[in-house]
């Protein structure tokens, strides 16, 4: 009897272990990146833009804290406004993706700033991002460099 219970107590341990492992690796799993790219450096200008879809599958909203790179010094994230047909770009503390939702990261809305740029970022490249969400959790995306004369 002694060490049926003891052997029972023991898989309830393993089983909470590995019920804490896949939420753990769930959480990862729940945002996905589409059509991601960053702008082509043009000679003489000190920043660029990534733009993407960022998707996210599961029931909790994601909140994007910082974004780093080995190519750019700093990551800033921007909105884009209009006032009376004027572009004003805007800093971001944080971008909400929410849950089951998505949020589009483009051309005159929200995008990444990549300043200073460590490289030249010439089309072709491939620039690493690591998203650092307030969860605590870090992804790291590998986005193609594109021409500014692509769409
Ligand atoms: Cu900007």
């Amino acid at each position: 009897m002694i060490n049926v219970k003891f052997i029972m107590k023991a898989s309830m341990e393993i089983m909470i272990a590995v019920l804490l492992m896949a939420t753990t690796g769930h959480a990862i799993a729940e945002l996905y990146i589409e059509d991601g790219h960053v702008r082509e450096l043009i000679p003489g200008a000190t920043s660029t833009a990534a733009y993407m879809t960022m998707r996210n599958t599961g029931s909790e909203p994601l909140l994007l804290k910082t974004v780093t790179s080995p190519a750019a010094n700093r990551i800033t994230l921007h909105n884009t406004m209009n006032h009376n047909g004027l572009l004003h770009m805007m800093g971001m503390d944080t971008l909400i993706i929410p849950a089951a939702g998505a949020v589009i990261l483009q051309e005159g809305a929200i995008h990444m700033m990549l300043e200073a740029p460590v490289q030249a970022l010439r089309a072709g490249d491939a620039v690493e991002l690591m998203l650092h969400f307030d969860n605590g959790t870090t992804q790291t995306v590998s986005l193609p460099v594109r021409s500014v004369l692509e769409p």
